[in-house]
Formats: structure tokens, sequence, C-alpha cells
């Protein structure tokens, strides 16, 4: 019962329209009134922060009828509900995003221009919330947009970290990590929910012991108890009335101060304990791509798993449902392993909190999970020691030995007698020091198991989990990842929306598919006249933002080959530095070389603890150095290493691209998104066959595709007959001075020793195989020189690109998976006034 029992019912009280109305009148009102009401201040004395905080919260305001509508009506209808349990969602800022799913963005320009402000400065103000590393977290972020945009019931559930990813900064040409305080200037999209927090155990020991009926029942008893407060943000779906929440979790002590510790005159003690307990929540690992195996990871993904179970628990009981309808209810998305203890803690919820049977839980359990893997690096497959894991979560361990015990009894009775098959499929890696293998559990506790790419989803069922794609070829199945137009079109391209809008409507934002429509514009030359105007405005703008950032002069002309992303060796930033360093080697050679100017842009990240990514990032800053100053380059090509790179600062760098680099090694990237963020926003690709390079390729078209490297059967292949990257180098001239020169310290103001590290893994064991894809890869880009200088050529590859990336939308990803195996709905909501109580 929510309602207080009353004689009189509840009066419907009509919510102020200050707080709900659009027209640029009441915008303008509002936002005085939150300047003065919650900012405290007056126009006079206001910073650019109060100002944005002003118009944050009069957005808010307009969001929150639609969320509570939705709440409302989700509650009623006790509606079948997506859980997207993630360690990270990388949101990118909320302002201008919201301002576009309202449909309100144009108003509001309006209203801050009469007022003397400027909306795009104010959109600038907005510190980023960087609670991801990168495509994974990006992902989360651009499906919580689709199922809202969907009109499809979801939670996001993950963690709120204090510090995000780090920010980056440049010193010398090396990064550096500076913590990132993206909450010490408010955070005005969250609401904490404090009523709502759950408790969660860890450490400590099992005991079984009869219960009052003298049934057997294990008991846990922890050694620690840390509470978890969610903080909810409201998902707006784009012009619709739903918006969805995104709950995620900041740990606390249980009692901050009068606990034991601090009775018996421990104060110190006492507040270390609580210290212990906040840290949980205190900081993102800044990994991608590798797994760590850190103690205080584990208590992470533990806690807002445990947190996140138990907040649907309750739900379910304010809706009247019981435990036993949980898989209808609910169907839990683990996005990767990181949240994949939630198998285990949802098996003890149910026996040891809810005294189910092993089997009715199990049955549960099984129905309940779909587990969504983003990469077949081994280094990034998490295992956890087993005496770690037992020492934090006693009874999680022990459920997953009989969930294995049980598990290899299948296997046994499905492949008799092959007793290698046991070792390999075991959830226990138990070749050396023993471990759990959380993919493995992830695909036993799950009914659905999906890779993120055509190519990828195939090599999982061939290679990493191909004994478990032989156990259960039913639960495998692909989702090629999309990503939200809206943040990536509307919001971050405005002049290329407003050319669509003149030619082929709005309808695309919506359906990406209706993109087509372009391709009835591609000889139309007045058309192709108006994409490179665009075009060249926007790069303008980079050319302008570069020059007052770090003072290089960039060529507007000049193509933009852009390549930004985590550092990582698979990616192969540096086969890319090597194609600038042989286009340099070129113009060294013959000053009066024809060449096509370019502008070589990278951003991106490398984790703090990564030594050779880092390196990478200091060959580029330092083969930037010699080029960008080199009077015979001429200005015809130039470097520039655009640091710290976010969800804000690609927005502003995608629609400048005109190349797109997507260069992994075949089989090692799962999928890439900022393949389709680029080519949707009219980049041409230079890719190799990976990811969902493959499918781009197949969408565009060949001929609207520069292809280049080594496809995955041939890497394997060539790993198989032992490969030798030393042939390579010795054989290919260009490629022979380009490692010499970097080799001989030419770009290191003749120190041999620093970018020895890197020189010696590309002529030893190379396990990328940049060697291999060298040639293949400079012929390539020979190629895209020559098709750039035919504009014509050109634009209508530009055109096509985008006219052919419907496919990667994230709402026909979304789609995928509600009709494929969410098996999930649609929930219209209505708008009416919210219903008060009042005296
Ligand atoms: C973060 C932490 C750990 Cl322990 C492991 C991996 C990561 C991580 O950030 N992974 C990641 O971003 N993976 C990427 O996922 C994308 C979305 O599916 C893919 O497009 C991309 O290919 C993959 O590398």
């Amino acid at each position: 019962q929510i309602l207080p029992n009353s004689s009189e019912p509840l009066k419907e009280v009509r919510v102020e329209d200050d707080r709900t109305g659009l027209s640029i009148e009441t915008l303008k009102r509002a936002f005085a009134d939150n300047l003065f009401y919650i900012q405290g201040k007056f126009p006079e004395i206001a910073s650019r922060n109060d100002f944005y905080m002003a118009l944050a919260y009069t957005v808010r305001d307009r969001l929150l009828r639609r969320w509570l509508n939705t709440a409302e009506t989700y509650t009623r209808n006790a509606s079948r509900t997506v859980a997207y349990m993630s360690a990270e969602f990388l949101m990118g800022p909320q302002l201008g995003n919201n301002l576009i799913n309202l449909g309100i963005y144009d108003q509001v320009n309006q209203a801050m221009k009469e007022l003397g402000l400027d909306l795009e400065e104010l959109l600038e103000e907005e510190e980023e919330p960087g609670l991801g590393n990168g495509g994974l977290g990006r992902l989360a972020a651009c499906y919580l947009d689709s199922l809202a945009t969907l009109e499809i019931p979801s939670l996001g559930y993950g963690i709120r970290y204090e510090f995000g990813i780090f920010e980056q900064d440049i010193k010398d040409g090396w990064q550096v990590e500076i913590t990132d305080k993206w909450l010490s200037a408010g955070n005005p999209w969250e609401l904490p929910r404090p009523e709502w927090s759950v408790e969660v155990k860890l450490g400590g020991h099992t005991e079984m012991r009869a219960d009052e009926h003298g049934h057997f029942k294990v008991y846990w008893l922890p050694d620690k108890i840390v509470k978890g407060i969610p903080y909810d943000t409201p998902i707006l779906g784009y012009k619709t009335n739903t918006a969805n929440t995104l709950r995620l979790w900041k740990a606390e002590a249980v009692e901050s101060f009068d606990f034991y510790a601090f009775d018996s005159g421990d104060y110190l003690g006492a507040v270390h304990q609580k210290t212990v307990s906040e840290n949980i929540s205190k900081v993102l690992y800044p990994n991608d791509n590798s797994a760590q195996g850190k103690e205080l990871r584990l208590a992470q993904q533990i806690f807002f798993v445990s947190c996140s179970l138990k907040d649907m628990t309750r739900i379910m009981a304010g809706q009247n449902v019981p435990l036993e309808q949980f898989a209808d209810k609910f169907v839990i998305q683990l996005n990767d392993t990181h949240p994949s203890v939630a198998i285990p803690e949802l098996m003890r919820l149910l026996i040891d909190e809810h005294n189910m049977t092993w089997d009715q839980a199990w049955g549960i359990t099984k129905k309940t999970f779909a587990y969504t893997n983003h990469t077949l690096l081994p280094e990034a497959l998490e295992r956890w020691p087993i005496s770690l894991f037992g020492r934090m979560l006693p009874r999680h361990l022990e459920i997953i030995y009989e969930i294995n015990n049980r598990f290899l009894d299948e296997v046994r009775m499905k492949f008799p007698d092959d007793v290698d098959r046991l070792r390999r499929m075991s959830l226990i890696d138990e070749s050396g020091e023993r471990y759990v293998r959380m993919a493995f559990l992830a695909c036993v506790g799950s009914y659905s198991i999906n890779g993120v790419a055509a190519l990828h989803t195939e090599l999982l069922q061939k290679d990493v989990l191909h004994d478990f794609y032989e156990m259960y070829p039913e639960k495998f199945n692909n989702k090629t990842n999309g990503i939200t137009p809206r943040r990536f079109m509307v919001l971050s391209n405005p002049r290329l929306c407003k050319l669509l809008h003149s030619k082929i409507g709005d309808e695309w934002v919506k359906n990406l598919y209706e993109l087509r429509k372009l391709e009835g514009f591609v000889d139309d030359p007045e058309f192709r006249h108006q994409w490179r105007q665009m075009k060249q405005e926007i790069k303008q703008d980079v050319v302008d933002y570069i020059k007052s950032t770090t003072g290089i002069n960039v060529n507007v002309n000049s193509m933009f080959d852009i390549q930004a992303k985590r550092f990582h060796e698979y990616k192969r930033q540096h086969l890319n530095v090597l194609h600038i360093i042989t286009l340099y080697n070129r113009i060294k050679a013959n000053p009066n070389i024809e060449i096509t100017p370019r502008t070589f842009l990278f951003g991106g990240k490398a984790a703090p603890g990564y030594y050779m990514a880092k390196l990478i990032i200091k060959l580029i800053n330092s083969v930037g150095d010699i080029v960008n100053r080199d009077p015979d380059v001429r200005d015809r090509l130039k470097v520039v290493f655009l640091k710290d790179f976010s969800v804000k600062f690609a927005q502003k760098i995608y629609p400048a691209a005109e190349l797109s680099e997507q260069i992994s090694t075949a089989g090692k990237e799962a999928s890439g998104t900022g393949n389709m963020k680029f080519a949707l926003n009219g980049a041409i690709t230079i890719g190799t066959l990976d990811g969902a390079n493959v499918e781009i390729l197949e969408e565009v078209g060949a001929e609207n595709f520069f292809l280049c490297g080594l496809t995955t059967e041939e890497v394997y292949a060539l790993k198989a007959k032992g490969y030798k990257p030393w042939e390579y180098y010795k054989k290919d001239p260009e490629l022979k001075l380009a490692i010499d020169r970097i080799a001989s310290g030419f770009f290191s103001h003749g120190d041999p020793n620093l970018f020895k590290p890197l020189v010696d893994h590309l002529l030893g064991n190379d396990q990328y195989m940049l060697m291999a894809d060298y040639r293949s890869y400079i012929d390539t880009q020979d190629e895209v020189s020559q098709a750039y200088r035919d504009i014509d050529r050109w634009t209508r590859m530009s055109i096509l690109n985008v006219a052919r990336m419907g496919k990667f939308s994230s709402d026909r990803s979304i789609r995928d998976y509600c009709e494929d195996f969410w098996k999930i709905q649609p929930v219209k909501i209505d708008l009416k006034q919210y219903v008060e109580a009042t005296a």
C-alpha cells in the first residue's frame, strides 16, 4: 500500500507549469527561478557553472514528470523489465542529449539567447561522467538510449564511481594521468534514494546448522557488511514519454561511527573501517581489455551485483510478484563477465534467504541471465584465484563448486569418457594455481550467449568457447553492436542533420534505414557541393580548435585521417605511425614528390600500467615533433595528438573525419563501435576484415571502403606455419627504412634506446603482425590518397557511407535483443499530470 488509508480520496493536483512547460517564456522563467532558488545566485554574480546548473535543473524538472509517469506505469502493470548489468556506463554529457530527446533544443537555444547566454557555452560547461573505459561502457550507454527510445521497460545497474576514467595530459610527449573529479561541481542529473539502500556481506565463513524445523541450512557469517546507496539518473527516450532509470550504487559504511570498534575505544579503527567500505565505489579500474585479478575489483563486482539483485526483489515485492516468477519479471543482461557473480549471488538469495530448493533456484537462474562476450583476447578473460575468491565470497565459492559438479555430470553424460574435455570445461581452472573461470560460469548460468559482431560470434564458437558451443549450441547467437544516432548524429553533427533534413526529412532519427533515401541524391552535383561545403565548415571548426589548444596550424584542405580509440597493441596505432614515417621518408628522399596533404589526428588513452601503449603515444608525439617542423614537409603532413579523448571530445571529432582508421589485427577487435560513428558521419574507412568492419564493408560496398591486411584465417595460418617478422623487414625497403629511422634515434634526439622495446617487439615476435600487414596497408593508403584527389569520387563515397549505415543503429541491436531472447514488448507511457497527495 503506497497511498495512505484515508476516507478522502487523493486529489489530482496540477504540477506547476513552470516545471513542465516547454514554451520559450516558461523556460526562461523556470531558468531564472532555478538560478535563484537552487543555485542561490542572481545573474550579476552567477558563474557559468551556475547558469549551467540552473539550465540543467530546468531540464531535469521536465524529465521528472515523464520519469514518474513511466515508473508509475511500470509499477501498475508489473511490466517485464530488462536489467542491464554493467560495471561501466560511459554516458557522456547529459544536457545536450536530454534537450534533443525532449525535442526542445531550439527553444532552449532561443531562451538562452534572449537571456544573453550562449547555449553552446553552457553545454561545454558540463563535466561528463566518465564511468567507463571505452567501447564496452559506451555500448551500455547507447543501449540505454535505444531502450528508452523503443519504450522498453529497463533499468541500468552499475557503480557510481567517485573517480571515473582518469583525465589524460601529455607532458614531453608522454601520457600523464590526472584523477577525474567529475562530482566536484555537483551532479544535477542524479537523485539519491537512501531509502532503498541495501546491505552487502563480505568475507567470513559459512556454517551448516539446523533451523527451527530441524532442516540443515547453510549460514554465511560475514566479517564485513557494506551499505549500497542507489543514485538514479533518468534516461529519456527520443521523442517518447518513456524515461527509464540508470541506478548506480555508492558504497558506504553501515554505521558511520557508533559501531563496536568505536565503543571499545578504537576510534581510528572505526574510521578506518569506514574508509575501507567507501573505497569500494571510489575508482574505476582504468584497464580495457585486460583483467587484473585485484581484490578490490572483485569487491566492486559483488557489491553492485548484490545491491542490484536485492533491489530487484524489492521491486517485485512492491508489485506483489512472487519470487518464483523472477525470470518472468526480469531478464538480466550481463555486460561481459564483470557482473557474472550475479549467478551464484541469485542462487544464494533464492536458496539461503528465500528457502528455495537448489533445483527451483537453478531453474530460475538459468532462465534469467543472458551473457554478452566482448573479447577474444585471453588476457581480458576474467579469472579469480580460488583463495582470493573464497576469502571474500566463501558461500559463493561453495555454490560455484556445486554448479560445477552438476555441470560436469552433464558434460560426462553428453560426452562420455572424454576426460580432457572435463578438464577444459571445468569452471575451475586447475592447470596451476586454481582459478574460477568467469566466462565459463556465465555460459553455464545463462540461457543466451552472444558475441558483438558476426565474425566475433563465429570465432567464439570456433575457438574461445568452442566446447561450450558443442555443449549448448542453442544458447549461442550474434548481436552486432550499434550506436545511437541521437548522440552521434543529431546532437554532435547539426550541420549534417540540417542538410539531411532538407533532402530526406527526419524519419531517419528513429529509423536509420531511412538514410538510404540519400542514395537518390548522390548524382546531384548541387547536393555533392553542399556536402563538401558542410564537411569543410566542420573541419574549419576543428582547425580553429586545434590552433587554440595546441598552437598547431592545420591545413583545412588536407585529408583528416583519424584514429581515435583506446591505445592497445592489437589496435595498431603504430601501424598508422609507420605509414606517416613512410610518407615522411618519401618526402625526404624527394622533397618535390606529389603527395596528398594529410592531417593525422590521434586520440585515446592508454591503461596507466600498459608500458607499450604509453610508448606508442610517445612515438606519435615524437614523430609529430619532427614532421610538423621539417621545412621539407612544407605543411603537407601534420601529426596531432588530441589529448584527453572522451565522449564529449569524440562528439567534436567524428563529424570532421574523412578517413577512419580501423586497422586492428584480424580476429582481435570483437566489434568496434568507433568505426560506426565515423562512417555514420561520412568518413571512409580504411580497415581490416575484423569485428564489425566486415559488416560495414558488406553494407557500404567494397567500392566505398578501403580494405587492407590479412584475414583471420591468414593470420592463424601464418602463425601456425611460423611467422618471421624479420623477413618482411628485410625484404621491403620502405618498411626497413621506417623501422630503422625509429631504431636509430631519429625521432628521439639521437637516443636509440627510447623506442628500442617497440622495435624489438616488432622485429622479434610481432604478436599483432604489423610487419606482415605493412605492405598491404601502405599500398591501400596510396589508393586512398589517389581517391581523395578525385573530389567527386570521394564525395560520392562519403554520401554512400552515410546512406548505407542504417544497420548500425543501436535501435536495431536492441530490437534484435528484444525479439530474439529478451521476449519483451514496448510499453507506451501516457503523459498525464502527476498525482500529488495534498492535505
Ligand atoms: C574493461 C575492463 C575489463 Cl576487465 C575488460 C575489458 C574492458 C573493456 O573496456 N572492454 C571493451 O571496451 N571491449 C570492447 O567492447 C566493445 C563493445 O562491444 C567492442 O566494440 C570492442 O571491440 C571491444 O574491444
